[in-house]
């Protein structure tokens, strides 16, 4: 009986012990296997990071790339952007005296109410061109002042989308001043000036300028303005009787003697 209880007990032992033997084995393979998965999950988890980085990286090279292809004008073509369409005060002043000119000045010198347009500056774009033949518009503005066929014109343009506004001043006696408001854009950044001197057969002063100058727009500008003949009228003084000519002759800048009339002042307008 006695080495039967033996037996039982050692038994019993040794099942215990091969029990808490498979256990142990069995949960350090568990163990192994979680930390195996924790390692591959860690490691992709290191992949995808990697690869955010990398998308990082190369978004930022692009960046860079960007910045680099602009070179220095990133700067200004910020400003452009920021700055699509810009309003400008225009200041029309006549200086034309019979102090400034006291051989060409009449009596009742005074100025046409004035048109002004913003456009891009392709050759559709304007009224005219020194060399080239005045337009119905132009010559009507040049010989009487009177601005509706010109603004017909100048819509006509507008239309076409290379011009984009336009506005008009007040007639006055010179010397003197008119002014008014105008809008341009990065696309439309020159603006065209054009007043009729009176009484004269067909005689006008004109600018066109750029007024986004390397990416800025100027703050404020002056600009003399240019005496033209219309090519449209034959009379020789400031008060000849009309003489229309024909044919037609180009338009040409005037002699000096009546160069000088005035200038237009542009100003920025902040918002
Ligand atoms: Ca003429």
């Amino acid at each position: 009986m006695e080495l039967k209880k033996t037996n039982i007990l050692l038994l019993t032992t040794l099942v215990i012990i091969t029990g808490f033997g498979i256990y142990y084995f069995s949960s350090q393979g568990d163990s192994e296997e979680v930390s195996l998965n924790s390692t591959a999950i860690k490691s992709e988890d290191n992949i995808i990071l990697n690869n955010s980085l990398q998308d990082l990286d190369i978004k930022d090279e692009n960046k860079d790339l960007q910045k680099g292809e602009q070179g220095e004008d990133t700067e200004g073509k910020d400003e452009e952007l920021i700055e699509k369409f810009v309003k400008y005060k225009i200041e029309f002043i006549a200086r034309w005296s019979s102090k400034t000119h006291p051989n060409y000045y009449p009596v009742n010198a005074h100025f046409s109410p004035f048109v002004a347009y913003s456009h891009n500056n392709t050759l559709g774009a304007m009224i005219f061109k020194k060399g080239g033949e005045a337009t119905v518009g132009v010559e009507d503005m040049a010989e009487t002042g009177a601005t509706q066929k010109l603004n017909k014109e100048i819509d006509e343009i507008i239309s076409k989308k290379i011009g984009f506004k336009k506005t008009q001043g007040n007639v006055f006696n010179s010397p003197g001043t008119s002014s008014s408001e105008i809008e341009l854009s990065n696309n439309y950044r020159y603006l065209t000036f054009v007043s009729m001197l009176a009484p004269s057969p067909d005689w006008f002063i004109s600018v066109t300028e750029n007024l986004l100058i390397d990416g800025r727009w100027l703050d404020s500008v002056e600009f003399n303005l240019i005496t033209y003949d219309a090519g449209s009228d034959s009379g020789e003084n400031l008060t000849s009787l009309d003489r229309d000519t024909k044919p037609k002759e180009s338009i040409k800048i005037f002699s000096d003697n009546l160069q000088g009339l005035g200038k237009i002042i542009l100003t920025k307008i902040t918002k």
